[in-house]
C-alpha cells in the first residue's frame, strides 16, 4: 500500500508515521509530503529514509491513500486534487468536517457510515473524538439529552510552536509566542478564534461535530474549551443528562466493555485518569464517574486521551485500516 502523509514533518504528521509503524499498517511505500521549503528533506520510517516531496509530485506517484495533517487551507486546496486522481484522502483539518457531503468519522462510533464512494473523509477534532467515543454507548443505553463539557487541553494540540513556548517559558528563555499570553503557570480560556455568539471555534466544533458523528441533532451540547500548560493529552469534565435512569456501576461496566475505553475509577485509591498516564496511549480513559446530585438522570465524569493519538493520528490510521479491510483503497 502506497501511503502519502501530507504534513509529514509536523507534530501530528510524525505521530502518524509512528502509529502507522506500530499498528503494522501495510505500507510498502511512504510518500512524505510537506511545504516547498521542506521538499528534499528526509523522513525516517520503518528504518528507511524517504524523501519529502511536494503535493503535486505525490499525486503523480499515485498513493492508495493520503493522510492530511497540514492545516485547513492545504486541505481545501489539495484534498480535491488528490481525490480527483482517485486517491482516498483522510483529512485531519477542520476544512471538510461540517461539509454535508463528507463523512466525519470515529470508526468505533460511525464507521458504518463509510462507503467506497467516500474519497475525502474527515477526521474529527481531537477534543470531540475522545468525548464521542464515551458518549456513544451511553446514548445507546440511556439516550443523551444534554452534555455540558469543559476541557483542559494540552499545548500539543496547537503544535510545535506552542510546545516550544511552554518549554522556553519554563526555562526563562524569551522566544516566539504561539499564544497571546504566557501559558506556563497560566490557563487560557480561549482555543481558536471567537465567533459572533461569544463561543470559540473549538467550542462550536465540539457542539456541531458531536451531533454529526452521533447522527443525532437532538443532543444538546455546550462547551468551554481551555488551554492548560500540559503536554500528554486533553482532559474533559463532562456532565451528561439522560432521558432514562441509569446506574453508576452499570455505566462503569458498560464503558469498561467498550473497545478503546479504559475505566480508571477508584476514589478509595485516588485512581483516576491523568494526561501524564494517557500520554502515548491509543485508548480513551474515563474516571470520576459519579451521580450529579443536583438533578435526576445526570452523571459527571472525567475523560482523558492523548490528543495526538486517538485525537488525531490513531483515529486517522483506524479509518485507513477500516477502508483497507473493506478493500476500498
Ligand atoms: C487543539 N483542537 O487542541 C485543537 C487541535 N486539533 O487546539
Amino acid at each position: 500500500m502506497k501511503v502519502a502523509v501530507v504534513g509529514a514533518t509536523g507534530l501530528v504528521g510524525s505521530k502518524m508515521l509512528q502509529v502507522l509503524t506500530e499498528r503494522n499498517f501495510p505500507v510498502t511505500e511512504l510518500i512524505p509530503v510537506a511545504s516547498e521549503k521542506s521538499v528534499g528533506k528526509e523522513v525516517t520510517f520503518k528504518g528507511k529514509t524517504w524523501k519529502v516531496v511536494s503535493a503535486d509530485t505525490a499525486i503523480s506517484m499515485k498513493p492508495n491513500v493520503a493522510i492530511f495533517s497540514a492545516g485547513g487551507s492545504t486541505s481545501l486546496e489539495w484534498a480535491p486534487k488528490f481525490a480527483a486522481a482517485g486517491i482516498t484522502v483522510i483529512d485531519n483539518s477542520s476544512a471538510w468536517r461540517m461539509d454535508p457531503s463528507k463523512k466525519l468519522v470515529v470508526p468505533e462510533v460511525n464507521g458504518d457510515a463509510l462507503t467506497q464512494e467516500d474519497k475525502i473523509i474527515a477526521n474529527p477534532n481531537c477534543s470531540t473524538i475522545q468525548m464521542v467515543l464515551v458518549l456513544k454507548p451511553l446514548h445507546e443505553k440511556y439516550k443523551i439529552k444534554r452534555v455540558v463539557v469543559s476541557t483542559y487541553q494540552s499545548v500539543t494540540g496547537t503544535g510545535v510552536k506552542a510546545v516550544t513556548q511552554l518549554m522556553n517559558e519554563r526555562q526563562g528563555i524569551s522566544g516566539e509566542m504561539a499564544y497571546a499570553y504566557p501559558i506556563d503557570l497560566n490557563v487560557i480560556p480561549q482555543i481558536d478564534v471567537f465567533l459572533d455568539n461569544g463561543y470559540t471555534k473549538e467550542e462550536m466544533k465540539m457542539v456541531n461535530e458531536t451531533k454529526k458523528i452521533m447522527r443525532d441533532d437532538t443532543i444538546r451540547v455546550t462547551a468551554t474549551t481551555v488551554r492548560i500548560p500540559v503536554m500528554g493529552g486533553h482532559s474533559e469534565s463532562v456532565n451528561i443528562e439522560f432521558e432514562n435512569e441509569y446506574d453508576v456501576s452499570e455505566i462503569r461496566t458498560l464503558l469498561s466493555q467498550t473497545p478503546g475505553i479504559i475505566v480508571v475509577d477508584d476514589p478509595s485509591k485516588a485512581q483516576y485518569p491523568m494526561p501524564k498516564d494517557a500520554h502515548d496511549k491509543d485508548e480513551v480513559f474515563v474516571g470520576r464517574i459519579r451521580r450529579d446530585e443536583t438533578q435526576p438522570k445526570t452523571v459527571n465524569m472525567w475523560i482523558v486521551a492523548d490528543n495526538l493519538r486517538k485525537g488525531a493520528a490513531t483515529n486517522a490510521v483506524q479509518i485507513a485500516e477500516f477502508l483497507q479491510e473493506k478493500n476500498w483503497l
